[in-house]
């Protein structure tokens, strides 16, 4: 109705139409109703105001009718709703996977890709997964909106119904970057898609170093980006080698990454933290992980380029 691009839409907005009316219309009526009673029954000073007992009609009608208004709003609610949590059995399934700040899309098969990519108007499953604290995975076109509990396998559904690029935002808040996770959902003729699968590279094919997975692991890279991009910490792209200006209690130092600057990084982050990011942002790392795996990072980190 307001361009919703899935199966489920119509229902929602059904449901929240007439809610939406039927308040809209209430506050206007009782607004109207009382300002005229007070009007009407205005009374100077001096008269004893009277007394009511009850009022048999009265009380009929503004019992029944508002318990008819609630049951249809449950009716809309509820049609939609029975929809939403009965997934089709040919639905495809990927696993989305939330943590601070970002979302993967797992087609299975080692295949991740950062994009979510569906085929128009085939059903698909997305099971939630967390990997640190509570997200919420919305897509405000699809009109679908489930909380990411970490423990908890939870999920939804939907059809696409429409091509085009829609936004997936996170919608509760988890942390400082929150309103930065952000994604998209590319839906596209179903050819497109298989082609587009197939071009996914899988992390089955490429042996990933340990060091990789340990700062996976740790979600390093939720902060620091590969591809360049500025988070809340520096990219991990060129950055060993390189220099930089840190502030130094203060001061400003010109140092070049290299061992020992990463590893004090990891175990006392805010040290030397590089100018125009954040300082306290970063928890240190001493005790989380162990030296050697804190090695096999750094040894990733020559290899990021
Ligand atoms: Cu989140």
């Amino acid at each position: 109705m307001f361009g919703g691009a899935s199966n489920l839409a119509a229902d929602v907005d059904k449901a929240f139409i007439f809610i939406f009316g039927v308040s809209f219309i209430l506050i206007i009526g009782i607004t109207a109703f009382m300002i005229w009673t007070v009007v009407k029954f205005n009374r100077k000073k001096g008269i004893p105001a009277q007394q009511f007992t009850h009022n048999n009609t009265a009380e009929i009608i503004w019992t029944v009718i508002p318990t008819i208004i609630v049951l249809v709003m449950f009716w809309y609610g509820w049609k939609g709703f029975k929809t939403m949590r009965t997934v089709p059995d040919d639905a495809m399934e990927v696993t989305v996977i939330s943590y601070m700040w970002s979302w993967d899309f797992d087609y299975g098969d080692g295949k991740i890709s950062k994009e979510l990519v569906l085929p128009i108007n085939k059903p698909v499953k997305l099971n939630l997964v967390s990997q640190d604290v509570n997200h919420s995975f919305f897509i405000p076109a699809f009109r679908v909106k489930e909380d990411v509990v970490p423990g908890y396998d939870n999920w939804l559904w939907f059809e696409a119904t429409e091509k085009g690029t829609f936004d997936i935002f996170c919608a509760e808040y988890c942390g400082l970057l929150h309103s930065g996770m952000l994604a998209t959902a590319r839906v596209v003729e179903d050819a497109e898609y298989t082609q587009w699968l197939a071009s996914v590279e899988s992390v089955k094919d490429k042996p990933s170093p340990e060091g990789e997975a340990i700062a996976k692991a740790n979600s390093c890279l939720g902060c620091h980006s590969l591809d360049g991009s500025k988070l809340v910490g520096p990219s991990f792209k060129g950055l060993y080698g390189s220099k930089k200006i840190v502030i130094e209690d203060g001061k400003e130092v010109e140092i070049e990454v290299d061992d020992t600057y990463l590893k004090t990084s990891i175990t006392d982050p805010n040290a030397q933290v590089v100018k125009g990011f954040n300082k306290g942002l970063m928890q240190s790392y001493s005790g989380v992980i162990s030296d050697e795996d804190i090695d096999k990072i750094v040894d990733y980190l020559r290899t990021v380029n």
